[in-house]
């Protein structure tokens, strides 16, 4: 059984579920090679070190740089604000190490070519951590719209809606911030219905969209008195530079059609991601609060039960649940990060990327851009797609 050496940059919230995934993934899944949990990278040593010992790291480092020049670290997993992950994963991979980023890929288009080219130059595994595609029940839809049975798709319909910052008083914290966020809800949680659109339905071409900023000032943020994990707000105010919501229309390749809204203004919605799919012979829906489950409505029903069922997607017959615990026992959030893991380390052994791959990635950040042309000259904008020279 043969070991890869895993090094981790960044250990807040991605930080802590990517650990717990590799942590995990081989007392569930018979992956080889088996990832060894080297190192967390973090500026502040004093709470890189506190992290390192609760997620389960063998050691720390103060620098990412750091784990790049190490020989017992093969894989680097950027788990860092998104105006970092363009120059970190460029530099692990020209550091020959595989590399996995949090999404979205990059804050601009152009830093999300240039990993893609970087990525395909180097001939190490990249993905990108859209984690939401291994629900078992995001499988099924796949499996289902892959074999014909819900006959051809028409339409795509998401919500992505949270609540965290509608507190006016809640701190100008990284994500609130363009030049570390690159965009607000629209990157951070229209990406996850954007990659699922174009996992499930297909390539997006054209979009037209709105961004709005409804809290358009925020208390500064200051680190807590103890320096601990949690920030404070201070009384000064400090400018939100992101959308707080976004919605807009596509047009799919398939001629599909496709309607989209992200805020983190619902109040009550805590992380209510949800899409519907209609095809010609039937419906899926899903929801990511219920992500056990599928609804499906399939018109080949007979017509005196004709209605949506609800598919408990924990049957061995599904995709991931075998490794898990018996039909009915369900999964969680967490689990659709130990399922990215587990494929990626199937990708490195056989040298090759699963998908979403940075290629893959690129794609979901060309309709984030499409959709800021379109919110700015308020017209319909063509999704930009890579140069044929890069190879997906
Ligand atoms: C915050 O919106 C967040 O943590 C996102 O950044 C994650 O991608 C999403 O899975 C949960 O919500």
């Amino acid at each position: 059984m043969s070991e890869i050496g895993i090094g981790l940059v960044g250990y807040k919230f991605m930080g802590r579920a990517h650990s717990n995934a590799w942590r995990q993934v081989a007392r569930f899944f018979d992956v080889d090679p088996v990832p060894r949990l080297r190192a967390v990278a973090g500026r502040d040593e004093a709470n890189v070190r506190a992290a390192a010992e609760q997620l389960g790291w063998e050691g720390y480092e103060t620098s990412y740089q750091r784990l790049l020049e190490r020989d017992d670290i093969h894989l680097i997993d950027v788990c860092a604000p998104g105006n970092a992950h363009h120059d970190i994963a460029i530099a692990a991979l020209q550091a020959g190490k595989h590399v996995l980023c949090e999404k979205p890929l990059a804050n601009t288009l152009d830093q999300a070519r240039e990993m893609v080219e970087v990525a395909e130059a180097s001939g190490k595994v990249n993905m990108v951590c859209f984690n939401y595609r291994r629900a078992p029940a995001v499988q099924l839809a796949k499996k289902l719209i892959s074999e014909g049975r819900i006959g051809q798709v028409r339409h795509w319909r998401a919500v992505y809606l949270q609540d965290w910052i509608l507190d006016p008083q809640f701190p100008l914290v990284w994500r609130l911030q363009k030049d570390l966020s690159g965009s607000g809800a629209l990157g951070d949680i229209a990406a996850h219905i954007i990659d699922l659109s174009q996992f499930l339905v297909g390539p997006i071409t054209e979009v037209i969209g709105t961004l709005n900023t409804f809290i358009k000032e925020r208390p500064l943020e200051q680190a807590s008195a103890g320096g601990g994990l949690q920030a404070s707000a201070s009384t000064e105010m400090g400018q939100v530079t992101v959308d707080d919501s976004t919605t807009f229309l596509a047009r799919f390749e398939n001629g599909a059609t496709g309607t989209f809204e992200a805020t983190r203004l619902a109040p009550g919605r805590r992380n209510f991601n949800s899409f519907e799919i209609n095809g010609s012979e039937g419906s899926v829906i899903f929801n990511l609060e219920r992500l056990n489950e599928l609804q499906v409505y399939l018109t080949s029903d007979p017509e005196d039960v004709q209605g949506f069922r609800t598919v408990n997607v924990t049957e061995p017959v599904h995709d991931y649940a075998s490794a898990w615990w018996p039909p009915g026992h369900i999964i969680g959030y967490e689990h659709s990060f130990v399922h990215t893991v587990k494929d990626l380390l199937e990708g490195v052994k056989a040298n090759q990327s699963p998908a979403p791959t940075f290629a893959d990635g690129y794609a979901c950040q060309a309709v984030l851009d499409a959709v800021e042309q379109s919110a700015s000259n308020r017209q319909w904008a063509s999704v930009q797609t890579l140069p044929v020279a890069v190879s997906r």
